[in-house]
């Protein structure tokens, strides 16, 4: 006789309880794999959205400069409001940077690739200013005599008196001597950034010195937009009331010849001696660099651009020359 099986009550409940737990583990599982898709794509939206802000800044600083070049020097100052842009769903921070009111690196070593005293001394007293704020951490004189003898033809050590102390550079012998071990450029620099190859050198010094310094232009320095650190570290003998004097006239009214400096109290014929084959009213070559960081919430995307503009008749002609972008 075949026995039938009996399922009792308690069976059946523990069954339904099975299922409906396994029903539940699958749905928190799905219910979080859709919170995640919903937050990676609010991440790719702001992400998205910083970026698109980052582009209307630079393509806001790239009609200035092209139709109206006059009217950039509210975007000079980093540390001012004005720099800051409402856009859509965020902000843009926009800075340009006229690459012809800052020391040029470049110009360190002379035509026949020996040190350039003048422009040695005017990044030493600027490093100094610097210096004089920085709380930790101060820019060691040694990165000048570093870039001389990365920058010049030969391999041999350069030493250098800065400020009472004797500094001495690096050629092939040190970096061949680093794990990356690769020589010394012995040629003008190409890039910012190239900077980071140089002994000394960190991410933090280079966006400290980045606004006063450039590769680019004749090595004169343009007095109608110059950085406050730029002109007082021209000669020890200019001081902060002369700078903000030079600042006050400009911003009235632009110096039409380096001669209307000498009308400026504080600049002597002595002072004015020294300075005059180093500055200018009318660069040569112009060129910008336009930072641009967009931001929505926590998201930021930098673009950093450097631009040659050239005038040909009633048109200005601009010609990206170099091009960085980051995520923050
Ligand atoms: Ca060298």
């Amino acid at each position: 006789m075949r026995r039938r099986s009996v399922k009792t009550p308690g069976f059946i409940t523990v069954l339904v309880l099975c299922i409906v737990v396994i029903i539940s583990v699958v749905l928190v599982a799905f219910s979080r794999r859709v919170q995640a898709f919903i937050l990676s794509t609010e991440s790719l939206k702001h992400s998205l959205q910083a970026e698109a802000n980052a582009q209307a800044g630079l393509n806001i600083a790239l009609a200035m400069i092209k139709n109206d070049p006059n009217n950039i020097r509210q975007f000079y100052n980093s540390a001012d409001s004005k720099n800051l842009l409402d856009l859509q769903n965020g902000q843009c921070q926009l800075i340009i940077q006229p690459e012809n009111s800052k020391i040029n690196l470049n110009k360190l070593i002379d035509e026949n690739g020996r040190p350039n005293e003048p422009v040695i001394n005017h990044l030493a007293r600027l490093i100094r200013i610097i210096n004089d704020e920085r709380i930790i951490n101060p820019i060691d004189y040694s990165v000048i005599p570093n870039v001389v003898d990365w920058i010049d033809p030969d391999e041999d050590i350069t030493k250098l008196a800065l400020h009472g102390r004797t500094f001495t550079g690096a050629e092939s012998d040190y970096y061949l001597r680093q794990p990356l071990s690769y020589k010394a450029k012995n040629a003008p620099l190409s890039t910012t950034k190239e900077l980071l190859y140089i002994k000394g050198f960190s991410n933090s010094i280079l966006s400290e010195l980045s606004p006063y310094i450039t590769i680019r232009g004749c090595g004169k320095i343009d007095i109608n937009s110059a950085p406050t650190k730029v002109l007082k570290s021209m000669s020890d003998k200019i001081f902060e009331d002369v700078v903000e004097e030079i600042i006050a006239r400009r911003n009235l009214e632009p110096f039409s010849s380096i001669c209307q400096l000498k009308e400026v109290p504080g600049i002597t014929d002595e002072v004015f001696s020294t300075v005059s084959d180093r500055i200018t009213v009318e660069p040569e070559e112009i060129f910008y660099r336009i930072t641009s960081k967009g931001t929505v919430g926590d998201y930021k995307k930098t673009l950093t651009v450097t631009v040659a503009a050239q005038k040909n008749g009633e048109r200005t002609d601009l010609k990206i020359i170099e091009y960085d972008e980051r995520n923050y």
